[in-house]
């Protein structure tokens, strides 16, 4: 495990609610419910002020409405978020080539393949420029978690919440970990928290008592083996961009694990010049070399060192890839070994990350129908309800506002935009010919057009 708290985990605040928030002046501070307003509807998501009566997601909307009957109820907005999110996301891959989204509103970043951070200090002054930066560009507020693994970033940020940033110091892992519930830990679920439970096992620090064989016996080979590296604040897994697009890589896979380790290193070797070929092919140089080994029991390293500047030069690339590989483990074998340079430098960078972003357009869409299929029930509105609570509209003579609510062939709409003060009410008939259905205001003037 490295040494210093680079790896960052990022989780915006009551992201849905928050965004609504910033974009409706008259319900900040307010308690504010996010989700599907229909019969099946649940919560997506609850503003901190809502959270206080006990509303929190996925719980069913009409015992939210029980708990908080006078909090504001609104539908999703997915493609709004889905724009902060994107972002968002732009100030993350900012820092480093290695940015791992795990939902709209959630991401680990290595700051060490970026170049962003190498030690305790430049991490921190990182992840508070970040902070910053988020806010500045889309208004909300993130915290942050920084730590040497991902298990240990995502309990950070949890910490943080809400507008933090926490950091754990290397080194103080296991005692922090050990009073902690089982459920805190990577992969253990309901299910599995109650097997141990019934073992008589419910913090981490019960889970390293009982060593590991009983976590084996308990739990099965390869899950037992995994929990038991966790709790004992051992977690490997590498931040993994979803796309390289940023990045010119060769890998390859073998019929037979390589064991022999001098075999190995003349595999990486042949690999970076076949990298090197590539990157000169495209008119390309790199500043942050990766090594990739998935070894005999498809457990995966990823491994990134990054140089003062852009190369294309074969005998650097090898270098440091050589250097990275003297770092992994191979024995049991690898069946796959791969070499990649990002951090791309050139005249054509800027086609690239055009290209990049179109990608990434794409990945972010499926980011949210997953978002969606979570949780929220979105209806079908009649052609005669198209007035959605919570969705932006347009009056002729009032400007931009919002619906508060609909019913008996009347709309309420407040009329108010993210940098006014909190605005007036005033109900229309819902076939008025001077109201429309509008698009978001950016939450920064200016914001949405440019990260
Ligand atoms: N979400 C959802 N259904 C869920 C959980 C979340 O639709 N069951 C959506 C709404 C959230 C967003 O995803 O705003 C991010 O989820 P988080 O778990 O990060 O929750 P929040 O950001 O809302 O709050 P927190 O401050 O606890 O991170
Ligand atoms: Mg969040």
């Amino acid at each position: 495990m490295r040494s210093a708290p680079t790896i960052l985990h990022l989780d915006m605040d009551a992201f849905f609610a928050s965004a609504e928030q910033a974009s409706k002046p008259s319900l900040r501070g307010k308690a504010v419910v996010v989700g599907g307003l229909g019969p099946r509807g649940v919560v997506a998501t609850a503003s901190y002020e809502a959270r206080v009566f006990g509303v929190h997601s996925a719980m069913p909307m009409a015992q939210a409405r029980r708990l908080a009957p006078n909090a504001a109820y609104l539908v999703p907005r997915f493609g709004f978020y889905r724009s902060i999110s994107e972002q968002v996301m732009g100030l993350l891959r900012a820092l480093s080539p290695l940015v791992e989204p795990l939902s709209l509103d959630e991401a680990f970043v290595d700051l060490e393949a970026g170049g962003a951070a190498w030690d305790e200090e430049s991490a921190r002054l990182a992840a508070v420029k970040l902070r910053t930066d988020i806010r500045a560009v889309t208004g909300l507020t993130g915290s942050v978690g920084l730590a040497a693994s991902k298990m240990l970033a995502k309990i950070a940020s949890e910490q943080a919440k809400p507008d933090g940033l926490v950091v754990i110091d290397p080194g103080s892992e296991r005692a922090m970990l050990g009073p902690m519930s089982v459920r805190t830990l990577p992969g253990v679920g309901p299910a599995t928290g109650d097997h141990l439970r019934r073992a008589g096992i419910t913090t981490v620090e019960e889970i390293v008592e009982a060593g590991e064989d009983e976590l084996v016996r308990l739990l099965g080979k390869a899950h037992g083996h995994g929990l038991y590296a966790m709790a004992l604040a051992h977690d490997e897994r590498p931040v993994v961009a979803e796309r390289e697009t940023k990045s010119v890589s060769v890998e390859d896979t073998y019929d037979v694990d390589i064991h022999d380790r001098v075999r190995v290193g003349l595999e990486v070797q042949r690999l970076a010049d076949r990298c090197v070929r590539r990157l000169r092919e495209a008119g390309l140089s790199g500043r942050t070399i990766v090594l990739k080994v998935r070894r005999y029991d498809f457990s995966t390293l990823t491994r990134s060192e990054t140089l003062r500047g852009p190369t294309d030069d074969q005998a650097v690339v090898r270098e440091a890839a050589a250097r990275l590989l003297e770092a992994v483990d191979t024995t049991g074998g690898v069946r796959l070994l791969g070499v990649g340079v990002s951090g791309l430098a050139d005249y054509t960078q800027e086609d690239l990350f055009a290209q990049a972003a179109e990608e990434r357009a794409e990945v972010d869409a499926g980011v949210v129908e997953e978002g969606e299929d979570r949780s929220v029930e979105v209806r079908e509105e009649p052609a005669e309800r198209r007035w959605v609570a919570g969705h932006d509209v347009r009056h002729e003579e009032f400007g931009h506002g919002w619906v508060q609510g609909s019913g008996l062939g009347r709309v309420t709409v407040r009329f108010e935009t993210p940098d006014s003060g909190p605005g007036r009410v005033r109900t229309f008939r819902v076939e008025d010919p001077a109201l429309s259905v509008a698009e978001p205001l950016p939450l920064v003037s200016g914001g949405l057009a440019g990260v």
